[in-house]
């Protein structure tokens, strides 16, 4: 079974239209034949089915608005194959015609809001249906029985103040790496998603979910950094930095004082190199790639967006790597040859030739 999911098809917009529905359930289609016709304020694009199969719990009409990774269908090799797709994030649609998020839409049915007076741009979030009720300082992650988040001591100067969005793991790394290599950079919280989470991490408090990252940009923090490594996931790293750019925040390299970057390399934005890394002569990294402990990258490799090189993976001269592939732990990759984007290499492989897009390389 292949779930079929709405496309991040622009880096800042969560939501897109579906203007043609090209398919009904049950039929079956060839692969690359176009499923549907979507929509953002930038681009329209036809999405394609990936594989040949039937197309199942079809998700989608014409008019709908959807998230970037809600499930639009499912292709399958047969019609009695079982299929389960997970809710949609997709914003409800209220009496008057106002949208808002899930959480959203049951604040307001839940506190009796007449959703038209709730202060708000584009979709009613959570946060704003809070605000409007006076309750906005409650943390937004979890039922009100939870302790009262950590209030988030911004201070005057923001100018060096960074939000960390994640609390597991890798965010525990990133924070050790500022602590050890930016101590120009003050972090003021965490942000984090997960329902029943921790309160602190490493002694930072954290100060509720994606919801309050508008509150802090709008009281002038403007860094952050990724905390989230979701190396099983990696295509989720690079919708949640999209989430942080769409919100304004700046999100500034990191670079750990025991790892070594040559002078000639060159970098976008959000990388993180960790202790005993190596960067070699002349190359370039695009945005948000993990750079983790002890890997090699040797001089003239491409590394494009959203890649992860975990720790102690090995490329050699002029390696390219596409976006949002993860090279596993002892991996190495041969002399100029070419990775392509959405690739898994798994821990232990050893890549002598080129790798197509969406390849799982396992041992
Ligand atoms: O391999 C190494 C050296 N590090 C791994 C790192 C790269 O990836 C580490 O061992 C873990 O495998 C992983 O670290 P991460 O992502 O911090 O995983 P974990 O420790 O499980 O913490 C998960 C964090 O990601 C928690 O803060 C979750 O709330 C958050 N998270 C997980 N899924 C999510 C989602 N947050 C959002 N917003 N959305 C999600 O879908």
């Amino acid at each position: 079974m292949n779930i079929i999911r709405a496309p991040q098809i622009n880096a800042n917009e969560e939501e897109m239209e579906v203007v043609e529905v090209r398919v009904s359930e049950g039929e079956h289609v060839r692969s690359g034949e176009i499923l549907c016709t979507l929509e953002s304020t930038k681009a329209t694009v036809d999405l394609e089915a990936p594989h040949t199969g039937y197309v199942r719990k079809l998700r989608i009409q014409e008019g709908d608005r959807i998230c970037v990774g809600d499930p639009i269908c499912a292709v399958t090799q047969s019609l009695d194959e079982e299929v389960e797709l997970e809710p949609s994030r997709s914003p409800s649609t209220l009496n008057g015609g106002s949208r808002a998020t899930r959480r959203a839409a049951a604040l307001i049915e839940e506190y009796g809001v007449d959703a038209s007076q709730v202060e708000h741009e584009g979709i009613i979030t959570e946060y704003a249906v809070l605000r409007h009720l006076g309750k906005a300082e409650v943390d937004l992650r979890a039922p009100s029985d939870r302790p009262a988040p950590s209030p988030i001591e911004v201070g005057d100067d923001t100018s060096h103040a960074v939000v960390i969005y994640g609390a597991g793991g890798h965010a525990r790394v990133v924070i050790d790496m500022i602590r050890e290599g930016r101590r120009d950079l003050r972090i003021v919280g965490i942000v984090d998603d997960a329902d029943n989470g921790p309160d602190e991490v490493m002694g930072i408090p954290i100060v509720g979910d994606a919801g309050r990252l508008s509150e802090l940009r709008e009281r002038g923090i403007e860094l952050a950094a990724l905390g989230i490594g979701a190396v099983t996931h990696n295509a989720l790293r690079a919708e949640l930095f999209d989430r942080l750019r769409s919100r304004g925040f700046r999100i500034p390299n990191l670079i750990h004082p025991r790892a070594t970057v040559e002078p000639s390399v060159t970098m976008g934005r959000g990388n993180q190199i960790f202790a005993g890394a190596t960067v070699s002569s002349n190359v370039h990294l695009g945005d948000n790639v993990i750079v983790n402990s002890n890997a090699v990258v040797s001089h003239d490799c491409r590394i494009e967006d959203h890649v992860h090189l975990t720790p102690g993976s090995l490329l050699a001269g002029a390696v390219e790597v596409g976006p949002r592939s993860v090279i596993g732990m002892g991996s190495t990759v041969y002399l100029g040859v070419e990775v392509g984007a959405d690739v898994v290499v798994a821990n232990g492989n050893h890549i002598l030739s080129d790798v197509g897009d969406e390849e799982v390389i396992r041992r």
